[in-house]
């Protein structure tokens, strides 16, 4: 007797073609007429919970769910490290489950743009003595000692709170490393002398013969942002890492965009005029913390000698970016710079899904080098700003216009 084989749902089978059309989707500059020049935004978001595989999400077969209906379902894809290998365009997203918990995700597209697709697995991280109950915002950089290392936060229960407090967490660095964004090894966690260790990020080259890291010490509970700053340390080795005193290379400022807190984004950028980096800077408001995207300018040799500061944010959350499960959130770890001088910012709204943003080396050095620095007072910004006024006034009656 032949045996018919199995069928999938109708429902399913409609989510299913949903999804190939999001994938199939092309995505565009957003028009430009009030955009800043620096970079520019696009009309979707690059990945978002609605791409993550529909098998990773509801069982397929009829005799076990006959109603269709999802199993294990996904809250948000935020938070990626990126690279780009062969030229093609990868991310690492942070995929968080309906359950809360994260984990990690490769996707990849041709264009960076658009056409995401997750590769078939979630990444699935060897354990250490210590089990992370929680893992994200994974940082991915190419050293110059040949390997892909992925730094990450790992966070675990806080083993002095008392039994009543069921939210105060640990969270350290958590370190893979691998060739082919397939096979990971893990490394011991990231060891340094602070009790809070986040946004954690690998500096691409050796310095001085060692490993470097920006960190971001603190020494409390995790939201309340007391120590903090970008920090910097060496390391004789990854396996394992562990550093001595941090230096703070960019510390938090009185009523600037990282008056409570901030943190090294992706690994910094060589340029021709110095590194590169993308940093957020938190504030608190009425309506609760606002995190914005900010630049930075180091010296080649010395990478933690901030030589410039432009003022300010250079991405903060715009329109439907402010909407999400943090409100007002615009958060960096990843980013990718061409040899053609083209550069790609990815970066999470809300913690909720992931955009792009484009520019090029030439446009973001430009930004940082003529952007001024904040003058940290109200009356000086204004004295800013009026030279900037006076000098097109003089422009403007030199051209007769
Ligand atoms: O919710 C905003 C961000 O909060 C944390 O970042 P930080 O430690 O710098 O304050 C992280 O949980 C990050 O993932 C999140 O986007």
């Amino acid at each position: 007797m032949q045996m018919t084989p199995p069928t999938i749902l109708p429902c399913l089978q409609a989510r299913l073609q949903a999804q190939e059309n999001l994938y199939a989707s092309r995505n565009r500059i957003s028009s430009s007429a009030w955009s800043n020049g620096i970079f520019d935004r696009y009309e979707h978001p690059v990945l978002t919970a609605a791409h993550v595989p529909l098998a990773w999400r509801f069982d397929f077969n009829p005799a076990t769910n006959p109603r269709g209906l999802e199993r294990l379902g996904i809250n948000a894809v935020l938070n990626p490290g990126a690279i780009e290998l062969n030229g093609r365009f990868y991310l690492i997203a942070r995929v968080e489950g309906a359950d809360r918990k994260s984990f990690f995700a490769v996707a990849e597209s041709a264009s960076g743009i658009d056409q995401f697709r997750f590769h078939a697995d979630p990444i699935l991280l060897d354990q250490i003595d210590d089990p992370d109950v929680n893992v994200y915002d994974m940082r991915l950089v190419k050293h110059e000692d040949g390997w892909i290392y992925g730094l990450f936060c790992t966070e675990r229960r806080d083993p002095t709170a008392p039994q009543s407090d069921t939210s105060s967490a640990v969270a350290q660095c958590g370190m893979v490393r691998t060739h082919d964004l397939k096979n990971w090894e893990r490394l011991p966690d990231f060891k340094s002398s602070s009790a809070q260790q986040r946004n954690v990020v690998l500096h691409p080259e050796f310095v001085n013969g060692r490993y470097a890291f920006y960190t971001r010490p603190q020494d409390d509970f995790i939201s309340t942002g007391s120590g903090g700053g970008i920090g910097w340390a060496l390391s004789a080795s990854m396996n394992p890492a562990v550093i001595g005193a941090e230096e703070i290379m960019d510390p938090r400022v009185y009523h600037t965009v990282k008056e409570l807190k901030n943190g090294q984004g992706p690994a910094p950028l060589r340029t021709s005029a110095g590194w590169l980096h993308l940093a957020h800077g938190v504030r608190n408001t009425a309506a609760g913390l606002r995190y914005v995207v900010y630049a930075l300018l180091s010296d080649l040799r010395e990478p933690a000698k901030v030589l410039r500061r432009p003022a300010g944010y250079l991405i903060a959350p715009e329109g439907e970016e402010r909407i999400g499960d943090v409100a007002n959130v615009i958060f960096c770890n990843g980013a990718i710079a061409r040899e053609n001088g083209d550069v790609y910012i990815y970066y999470a709204s809300s913690d909720t899904r992931i955009h792009v943003a484009t520019s090029t080396v030439e446009r973001l050095l430009d930004y940082v080098m003529n952007t001024p620095a904040d003058p940290l007072i109200s009356s000086e910004c204004v004295r800013q700003r009026r030279s900037l006024i006076h000098a097109n006034r003089e422009f403007l009656a030199a051209a007769h216009l």
